[in-house]
């Protein structure tokens, strides 16, 4: 049973779907993320999916209370953690890693699953960062025209704490920075995946917070979900873009709620 109050709100759920990344820092042990970090330094190859038996000590970090409250709420009580994981280093002096969507490409529009990148070690923005662009989750590029781009407009380099896990939609566009520190930078990906559609909320819901109208005043500094669904607009894009993104995103939502099962 996970404890409600490390549940999502109606608002954090709502994001997910439109920015399609949630950062948490978990309160961690104390020493948890340098002990991590430590056998990270000290593996002379990477053992794949066997990275948790490797480091058993990872476990604490996918069993804590924030991290599940975050997976139940957008996955449902039964989630699963998957078998496949990996261990990035971003060795110091290595270059920066193209942009691509890690997805199938089979457009899967309901949150069905999604990523999980855990840093041991805090990131700093010389040390090779993840870098997610926000709202691309939704658009569909061939790997080898997305490797041509350089610098989007609204990409976010994950400059995190050590301890942060970014929680990114399985299609988002992403790649790193060049490490140019003398530091390794770790990050573990995981893959997590809901095993049964909703037949309602999974998070904190307050049926009273959903309708509130339009404020076109607000905009996309909207606190609720009705006005972050319609105005919420991470990627700057023209209203012809964001008109289908309103309807993709109206989807998923109503599939979280239970609607569609
Ligand atoms: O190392 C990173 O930060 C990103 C790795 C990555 O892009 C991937 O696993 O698909």
């Amino acid at each position: 049973m996970t404890d409600t109050q490390y549940l999502l709100s109606d608002a954090e759920v709502a994001r997910f779907i439109v920015s399609g990344y949630h950062l948490l820092e978990p309160e961690l042990p104390a020493g948890l993320n340098e002990s991590i970090a430590q056998k990270l330094d000290a593996l002379e190859t990477n053992p794949g999916d066997a990275i948790t038996e490797a480091v058993p000590e990872i476990w604490q970090v996918l069993d804590h209370s924030q991290v599940k409250g975050v997976l139940v709420s957008l996955l449902g009580p039964d989630y699963q953690v998957q078998s496949h994981r990996h261990w990035h280093c971003k060795q110091p002096g290595s270059g920066y890693m193209q942009w691509h969507q890690d997805g199938l490409n089979n457009r899967d529009l309901h949150l069905n699953h999604f990523l999980g990148l855990y840093y041991p070690r805090a990131v700093s923005a010389e040390m090779g960062p993840t870098i997610i662009v926000p709202g691309t989750q939704y658009r569909n590029a061939p790997t080898d025209r997305m490797a041509t781009y350089t610098n989007i407009r609204g990409q976010v380099p994950l400059v995190v704490k050590a301890g942060t896990l970014a929680f990114t939609h399985y299609d988002l566009w992403h790649g790193t920075g060049a490490n140019r520190s003398s530091v390794k930078r770790h990050m573990i990906k995981f893959l997590f995946r809901r095993t049964r559609p909703n037949t309602a909320p999974t998070w904190n819901h307050d049926p009273a917070a959903l309708n509130n109208p339009h404020d076109w005043n607000t905009r996309d500094q909207a606190e609720d979900v009705n006005n972050i669904l319609t105005f919420t607009n991470p990627l700057r894009v023209s209203q012809s873009d964001h008109y289908k993104e309103r309807s993709i995103r109206r989807e998923c939502w109503n599939d979280l709620m239970g609607r569609t099962a």
